[in-house]
């Protein structure tokens, strides 16, 4: 079947899905091509955490209905270390500035059937994608549709197609510069549904290691240990999983920590990863196509979304009066918000993890750090205006 449209995206993750829901307001013509299954898509356990700006994007859309009658809004969260847990106070510090807990997995559902209900065209499963003329004014889309083939000719491309995807690598290698730090550990992460230890975010650094206790819903719980980035999952059970966890608390959260069978189970590397430029010809990238951030300062999906509000205001510009203003500043006006995230999701990754060669002197650096941070109303405040977000506008 051949296609003709103004704008391919490749990928149905959040970047994918949520530019496909501002395209359609602006009423431009676009086709969204994913190679995983629908299923499959609005099955993966990632983020929890959505800025307030996050939240503003899907208001004004009009598909956070459920986000707010079932997110959980969060005033602040937690700190422990040396075994004692001090409270940011992100309500206060940042001038009644707030952020939501509710799952990626859910902003993801929430766009598919928005996707379904308006009758927008979707094509999941598509394998062998290939993408030719980036440097002329059609661009050439060939792929194999649950055993068809499919083709799709479109002014422009959206690389929403995550970390592992290939429209980044369509981009000449000496143009493309890639920014990249790959940490010692990774973060095993499990959902269970019993209830969270506390009402609000706990991050942990223990000299054994960094945790962190979050949350999907007042009875589903996601908890995180960091683990060496080659461990074997099967050698994590639930038991062991649990005990390393209440190892790494104070007493109150240990003795409230109820346990239960793990309904996902999963290690996921850190990363650090920016490459520039987000454009090339009639390719955008945008989200971790471009850019990954450890998970420690919950940047990713946020930085996905403020990446395709910008380039949803660009193209509308762009094919409203081929104003080219917007596309043209596209990349520079993502990448400087993207490096703060950058430099907040290592900072906070460096002073919460145990690293293998910091010894005792590197874990004493690091609490001081922290007491200085939760007694200092000047740093407490930088954490928490970072935390919930960097204003989503030209900065
Ligand atoms: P995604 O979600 O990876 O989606 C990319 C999509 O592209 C598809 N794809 C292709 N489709 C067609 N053809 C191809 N050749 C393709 N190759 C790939 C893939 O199948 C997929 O569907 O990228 P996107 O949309 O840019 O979204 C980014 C976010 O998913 C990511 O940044 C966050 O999950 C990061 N993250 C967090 N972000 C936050 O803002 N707050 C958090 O609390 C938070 N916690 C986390 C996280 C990520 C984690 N992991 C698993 C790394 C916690 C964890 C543990
Ligand atoms: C999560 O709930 O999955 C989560 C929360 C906060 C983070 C990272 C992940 O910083």
């Amino acid at each position: 079947m051949q296609h003709r449209v103004q704008v391919a995206i490749i990928g149905a993750g959040p970047s994918g899905l949520l530019l496909g829901a501002l395209l359609d307001q602006a009423g431009i013509d676009h086709v969204l091509i994913e190679r995983q299954s629908p299923e499959y898509v609005a099955s993966r356990i990632r983020a929890g955490v959505l800025e307030q700006g996050t939240v503003d994007v899907l208001d004004q859309l009009g598909l956070s209905g459920r986000l707010h009658r079932e997110g959980l809004v969060h005033h602040g969260f937690n700190l422990l270390f040396q075994g004692q847990r001090h409270r940011i106070d992100l309500h206060e510090l940042t001038q009644g500035k707030q952020v939501v807990v509710y799952g990626q997995t859910e902003v993801t559902k929430d766009l598919m059937q928005h996707r379904e209900a308006k009758g927008l065209r979707s094509f999941y499963q598509v394998d062998a994608l290939q993408i030719r003329g980036l440097d002329t004014q059609t661009v050439e889309i060939e792929g194999m549709h649950r055993g068809q083939p499919l083709r799709i000719q479109s002014d422009i491309v959206a690389g929403c197609d995550g970390f592992h995807g290939i429209c980044r690598k369509l981009i000449p290698n000496n143009l493309l510069k890639e920014y990249e730090k790959v940490y010692p550990f990774g973060w095993l992460g499990v959902l269970a549904d019993v209830k969270p230890v506390a009402e609000e975010l706990i991050y942990v650094n223990s000299p054994e290691g960094f945790a962190l206790c979050s949350m999907r819903s007042p009875s589903r719980s996601r908890y995180y240990v960091q683990v060496p980035v080659d461990d074997d999952i099967a050698s994590w059970s639930d038991e062991r999983f649990w005990s390393v966890l209440r190892s790494r608390l104070d007493t109150e959260a240990a003795d409230q920590l109820v346990t239960g069978p793990s309904i996902e189970k999963s290690i996921a590397p850190l990363r650090s990863f920016v490459a520039e430029p987000m454009r090339w010809g009639r390719l955008l990238l945008a989200g971790d196509a471009a850019h990954i951030v450890p998970p420690t300062g919950a940047k990713g999906l946020n930085l996905a979304v403020s990446d395709v509000r910008f380039l949803a205001e660009a193209l509308s510009d762009w094919f409203s009066d081929r104003n080219d203003q917007h596309l043209e500043r596209y990349s520079s006006r993502c990448l400087q918000r993207v490096w703060r995230a950058e430099r907040f999701s290592w900072w906070f990754t460096s002073l919460m993890h145990r690293f293998p060669d910091q010894g005792d002197f590197g874990q004493k650096i690091q609490e001081a750090e922290l007491d200085y941070l939760v007694h200092s109303q000047a740093a407490s405040a930088s954490l928490a205006e970072n935390y919930v977000g960097l204003p989503m506008t030209w900065l």
